[in-house]
């Protein structure tokens, strides 16, 4: 008679379809987090008003090799004065997406703080980071690595996982893209992390 309880659990962890992905939308106001929540609910656009506290959502995204993965989203107001809230929602969170506004030159110095200053929070070490560089519609958008400069990516722990991705979230474009290389990331982080309990 093998170990029921380890055999099962070996089974679902194999079978990570079935769960959701707890994911944070993080990044400054205006930067599209809501925009790209509801485009990947209803697929379209839906006009949004400023985030004053959080939206939240389930929602099932086919990725690549049509692979279902459902993600709950919480998508958490970015004014200057509900900042010291995101803390709470990236508690045991999988993943953080943080979107960025590509035409807003001048405050991407303080998108760099604030994304440094989740990503070193130590209950996020270790928490893959989508940065998603939005409104790449824009004429005068900035380049990825003109973003992946200001944003100082090169600076970020070298234990935190990110992937930067283009994307024009009133359309849709790159955000399944994004999404599929979110949940590779959050995958290899669950074998690592169940390889190093196995080890103990
Ligand atoms: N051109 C363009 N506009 C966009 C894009 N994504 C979002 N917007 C617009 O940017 C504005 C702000 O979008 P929101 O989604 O409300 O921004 P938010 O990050 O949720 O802002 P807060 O809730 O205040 O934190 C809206 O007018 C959107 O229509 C994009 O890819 N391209
Ligand atoms: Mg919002």
């Amino acid at each position: 008679m093998g170990n029921g309880l380890s055999d099962q659990t070996s089974i679902l962890s194999s079978l990570p379809s079935f769960q959701s992905l707890h994911v944070v939308i993080l990044g400054l106001d205006c930067a599209g987090k809501t925009t790209v929540l509801y485009r990947l609910q209803f697929n379209e656009f839906v006009n949004t008003v400023p985030t004053k506290g959080f939206n939240t959502e389930k929602i099932k995204v086919t990725l690549g090799n049509s692979k279902t993965v459902t993600f709950h989203f919480w998508d958490v107001g970015g004014q200057e004065k509900l900042r010291p809230l995101w803390k709470s929602y990236t508690r045991c969170t999988d993943g953080i997406v943080f979107v960025v506004d590509s035409v807003d030159v001048e405050r991407m110095e303080e998108a760099k703080t604030e994304l440094h200053k989740i990503t070193r929070i130590s209950e996020n070490q270790g928490v893959p980071v989508l940065i998603v560089a939005n409104k790449q519609d824009l004429r005068n958008s900035l380049s990825l690595s003109e973003i992946e400069k200001l944003l100082a990516m090169g600076e970020l722990s070298s234990s935190t996982p990110w992937h930067l991705q283009p994307t024009c979230a009133i359309i849709g474009d790159g955000l399944k893209e994004g999404l599929e290389k979110l949940h590779d990331m959050i995958i290899k982080r669950r074998k690592m992390l169940r390889q190093q309990k196995k080890k103990r």
